[in-house]
């Protein structure tokens, strides 16, 4: 059924609920001067190139192949469009690889086809720090699709992720692959519920007007907690702080230190943001709240051609509520003219989701990992853990 999946050390199905099996990494590391040195063979006509982020131009054509190839909904009303600045956020953060940044051209034309990455991160898996590769933005252009070149671009990064001597990726993705370590839910928060009725990402309920609905979703002009504001370069040692404690609960968590909480964190126009609370009396930061920014084009709309969304990032809350939190996060989103909130029911999520007024998406978001078996799949509020 996996044709190539069934050849990869990743949990399959056939072992699920095999409690024998143990947890860790499931083949071990080969010699460096193992590791294939030369790329995989991609059909004649194609050739591998390493894609020069800082190139604008080669952003530009990064962006457009995603743009117009990469991830849509069941229905094909909306398609992804992560613009040029969070690629490039995203694809360079603390001790990135250029050599991770793989792209098919067409060797006679030259044209951007296909596309996959990888980031190092640091994951820890209950008690295990692991250096691993975060692998995402895999494209394979509309027009070359269902040829199995996907396996070739996996097995690529793979071997150059090997290369660093790095043995283990972290991912999510729609579909359902040998194994899920966890299986999430999307909600989403309407703030501008008559854009989102009109381009049909949601419905009137039923016994609602229109007017109903937009009083339901009505937020404050301005946000309730004391001492809220936006984090800057200073907070970084705090913030990190924060966040480490609160994350050491979950199952599984990225190892975070303030080099990365500056890059991931620390605000960027467009991009993330992310927000505070200063005890207006002991000056001590208590809260932390971020989303990033990730747009998604409407196909086919006479009105609207991008929908602007939010989606919730890392959160603690320690002197106030997560909800309340959360509600402000809403409120500054709002008054920043996003169209919806999303979130995962990741980490303690699921305590504020319905009361905020979120609703259940359809379709899933699967969380894996590459060459780590986990024993039994982990609730989504054991994941700490927020891909992009
Ligand atoms: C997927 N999303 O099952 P089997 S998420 C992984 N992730 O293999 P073909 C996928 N595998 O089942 P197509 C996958 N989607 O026969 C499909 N597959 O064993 C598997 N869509 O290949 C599939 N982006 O080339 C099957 O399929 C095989 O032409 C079929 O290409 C697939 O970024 C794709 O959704 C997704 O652009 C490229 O449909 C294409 O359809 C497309 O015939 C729209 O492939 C955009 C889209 C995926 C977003 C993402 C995470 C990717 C993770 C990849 C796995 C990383 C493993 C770790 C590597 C480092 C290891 C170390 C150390
Ligand atoms: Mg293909």
């Amino acid at each position: 059924k996996h044709k190539f999946w069934e050849t990869q050390p990743v949990g399959q199905f056939k072992d699920v609920g095999d409690s024998n099996l143990p947890e860790g990494p499931i083949e071990p590391p080969t010699p460096l001067s193992e590791v294939k040195q030369e790329p995989y063979n991609l059909p004649n006509l194609y050739e591998w190139v390493t894609c020069d982020m800082d190139s604008e131009e080669t952003c530009n054509e990064v962006y457009s192949l995603l743009t117009n190839n990469y991830v849509e909904d069941d229905d094909s009303m909306f398609r992804f469009n992560y613009s040029k600045e969070f690629l490039r956020w995203a694809l360079r953060p603390p001790g990135y690889f250029r050599s991770w940044h793989i792209g098919v051209r067409v060797k006679s034309s030259k044209k951007l086809v296909a596309f996959i990455t990888g980031v190092p991160a640091r994951i820890r898996v209950r008690d295990d720090i692991v250096t691993m590769a975060e692998v995402n933005f895999l494209c394979v252009h509309k027009k070359l699709r269902s040829k199995r070149l996907a396996p070739v671009m996996i097995k690529e990064v793979t071997r150059r992720v090997h290369l660093e001597n790095m043995w283990q990726a972290a991912y999510t993705a729609g579909v359902v692959l040998p194994t899920p370590i966890s299986t999430c839910q999307y909600w989403h928060r309407s703030l501008n519920p008559k854009k989102l009725i009109d381009v049909g990402f949601s419905r009137l309920g039923a016994r609602m007007t229109m007017s109903r609905t937009i009083k339901l979703y009505k937020l404050p002009e301005s946000t309730v907690t004391p001492g809220f504001r936006k984090m800057e370069l200073h907070d970084v040692p705090a913030v990190t702080r924060l966040l480490r404690t609160y994350l050491s609960q979950f199952a599984v968590a990225p190892d975070f230190d303030e080099n990365d909480v500056e890059h991931w964190l620390l605000p960027k126009e467009d991009v993330v943001d992310s927000y505070l609370v200063e005890s207006p009396e002991t000056h001590e930061i208590t809260d932390f709240s971020s989303f990033y920014t990730l747009p998604s084009s409407i196909l086919g709309n006479q009105n609207y051609s991008i929908l602007k969304a939010a989606y919730s990032y890392y959160n603690v809350a320690t002197s106030t509520s997560l909800l309340q939190l959360m509600n402000d996060a809403l409120i500054m989103a709002k008054q920043k003219d996003y169209d919806v909130f999303n979130a995962l029911d990741v980490m303690q999520n699921e305590s504020f989701l319905k009361e905020l007024k979120f609703g259940p998406g359809d379709g899933q978001l699967h969380y894996y990992l590459y060459n780590y078996r986990i024993k039994q799949a982990l609730k989504p509020s054991e994941l700490g853990l927020v891909l992009l």
